[in-house]
């Protein structure tokens, strides 16, 4: 990882410098025009952000450093031949644009499990929480309690160059998401195992995907490869969605990267952002319960309508900026239908995908996308191995989205990025301000 961190040393000059020249010979042009609409709107559609790591494109969906999710599966390296890519290899990608060699990717592997340390008062805290704890609530204060172990927070109180911010922050950005996945476990078996103690590691070259599994008591190959994909395919989603903009307005202020985190996590805790998942494994399961194993696609159409009656949406179907199926929702999918194609739930999230593209626009001609998004089919794959705890399964995307923002936070203090500040308007403001427009 030392050699990762030699590469962002040549590579961070090369970007402060185009950032430079687009400050002082495009600083004062006018970008776009603001709609009072946006203004109310949560700045939808408004460029606000530079964001280094993912761009989201509407009708191709995320792109890692440029990367497709389509390339990314065939070219990204991987344990298992021609299996998921490994996540230690896109958080290299996510840093620094490349992806790694085989050595390269080692050495992360080892790194991270090197930095998965968690202080014992700290595991023995999580373990005192009350088991009705919300397990998103439970991840966020068990990052937060490592914070004590910030080496941003100690160089900055000696007084570090602002310079030297993205160095003294590499360690702290590499170790959140290594320690991630073990506060994660901690809160599993917190929560569902009544405290028990992590397993022990019976082989110490597990990968970060795998060891996760495993820590979640999970030991078949095929749960490592389901693991692994998950963990890259939900890491990053460009700047402004919730626990991405959380992380960069929270870290903008010099708070170290455990205190960004936490806050990205209370983000992704909201039912509109990370908690979608749950919402749509239950929605299939409503059908399962109503229509029984062997249901067809005319009780599908009935149980849309039937959604759409009682006044709720189809969840995992729709986006505010995708105009396509979500690439993220086809590998998922493919990653079902390869490894148990016979499995009844991932048949039905395959044929709802053939009836409600279509059904949706007839229902109500409004909706901007009747396509799935990943939500989709992530609950059905982890139901399958019987991974069945609905509200654990927002830590999961929790412990993936630690890779995404901690590389943009390291880029936000590499490109010396200042404190969020935007200005706002009172609606009487607002009001007299448009009349004069
Ligand atoms: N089922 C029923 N109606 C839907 C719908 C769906 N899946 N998706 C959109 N609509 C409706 C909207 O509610 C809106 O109705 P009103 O005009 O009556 O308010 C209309 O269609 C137009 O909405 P839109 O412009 O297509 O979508 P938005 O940008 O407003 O909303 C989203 C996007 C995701 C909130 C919405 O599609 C939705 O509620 N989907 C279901 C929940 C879901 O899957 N959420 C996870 C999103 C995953 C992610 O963000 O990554």
């Amino acid at each position: 990882i030392h050699k990762l961190k030699g590469k962002l040393a040549e590579m961070i000059p090369v970007v402060q410098g185009r950032l430079n020249t687009l400050k002082k010979e495009h600083g004062d042009k006018v970008l776009e025009t603001v709609k009072v609409n946006q203004v109310i709107g949560g700045m939808r559609g408004m460029t606000g952000l530079v964001y280094e790591t993912s761009k989201l494109s509407a009708t191709e969906g995320i792109r890692y450093r440029g990367h497709s999710l389509d390339e990314i599966m065939k070219m990204a390296p991987s344990f298992v031949e021609g299996g998921s890519p490994a996540p230690e290899g896109i958080l290299w990608l996510l840093l620094s644009g490349e992806y790694p060699n085989k050595q390269e990717l080692d050495d992360v592997v080892i790194d991270l499990k090197e930095r998965s340390y968690i202080p014992e008062e700290t595991i023995e805290l999580i373990r005192s929480f009350p088991k009705n704890m919300h397990p998103m609530t439970q991840f966020s204060m068990g990052m937060l309690a490592c914070q004590s172990m910030s080496t941003f927070a100690q160089h900055y109180r000696a007084g570090i160059a602002k310079n030297k911010y993205w160095e003294a922050m590499f360690d702290d950005c590499i170790n959140v998401v290594a320690k991630s996945s073990k506060v994660a476990a901690l809160v599993f078996n917190n929560i569902y195992h009544d405290g028990k103690h992590l397993p022990e590691f019976f082989d110490d070259k597990l990968d970060f995907g795998a060891k996760y599994a495993h820590m979640l008591g999970y030991d078949s190959e095929d749960m490592y490869e389901l693991m692994r994909l998950y963990l890259v395919l939900h890491m990053d989603h460009e700047g402004g969605n919730v626990s991405a903009h959380a992380n960069r307005l929270v870290g903008s202020a010099l708070s170290d990267p455990y205190l960004s985190f936490s806050a990205s996590l209370n983000g992704l805790a909201g039912p509109l952002h990370g908690l979608a998942n749950q919402e749509c494994l239950r929605w299939y399961l409503e059908i399962l319960d109503k229509y029984g194993k062997h249901w067809n696609k005319d009780d599908i159409v009935e149980h849309v309508h039937h959604t759409f009656d009682s006044g709720r949406v189809v969840p995992g179907y729709g986006h505010a900026v995708l105009r396509k199926t979500d690439p993220r929702f086809t590998h998922q999918l493919e990653f079902g239908l390869t490894h148990f194609p016979t499995d009844n739930l991932i048949q039905l999230v395959n044929a709802c995908y053939e009836v409600i593209p279509e059904l949706l626009p007839k229902i109500k001609p409004s909706i901007a996308n009747p396509y799935p998004n990943v939500d989709a089919c992530s609950g059905a794959l982890l139901m399958h191995f019987g991974l069945n705890q609905f509200d654990y399964y927002t830590v999961l995307f929790g412990v993936s989205r630690a890779f995404g923002v901690m590389s943009s936070l390291l880029w936000d203090r590499a490109l010396g990025l200042p404190i969020e500040r935007p200005g706002s308007v009172t609606v009487e403001g607002l009001l007299e301000k448009a009349k004069n427009l």
